[in-house]
């Protein structure tokens, strides 16, 4: 745990988030901003700031982001319309909150390209 981190503080039980799905690796909560009917965070347990940060022994971690926002489009009912998943890395990338975190956005058509 990262002492600063909010997504840290949340997976602690520090700040209680809207949970819709967690697990031992993953924790998933609606966005305080949302940008779309559905918009989820997906985040590991674990501390890692970004996706640049990320290395080949957390690849099952990795697998396990897309399996849970999978599986939370499927309760959220927007899996079969479509959805999007976005990874925000770093300054340029537009990221905010320095705890990796996997977007689930749905219930609208997305456009392209993002801004
Ligand atoms: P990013 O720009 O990719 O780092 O996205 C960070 C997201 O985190 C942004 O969409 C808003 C969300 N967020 C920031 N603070 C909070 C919070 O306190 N609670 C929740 N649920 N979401 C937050």
């Amino acid at each position: 745990m990262s002492e600063e981190c909010l997504f840290c503080k949340m997976v602690a039980g520090e700040i209680r988030p809207d949970v819709v799905y967690d697990d031992e690796h993953v924790l998933a909560f609606r966005d305080i901003n949302p940008q779309a009917p559905v918009h989820v965070l997906v985040v590991p347990r674990r501390h890692v700031a970004t996706l640049n940060d990320l290395e080949e022994a957390d690849a099952a971690l990795a697998g396990r982001l897309f399996l849970a926002a999978r599986r939370v489009a499927e309760q959220e009912g927007v899996a079969e319309d479509g959805y999007r998943t976005v990874v925000n890395c770093n300054k340029a990338g537009g990221q905010l909150v320095f705890h990796l975190h996997m977007h689930v956005l749905g219930g609208r058509q997305m456009g392209w390209p993002p801004g």
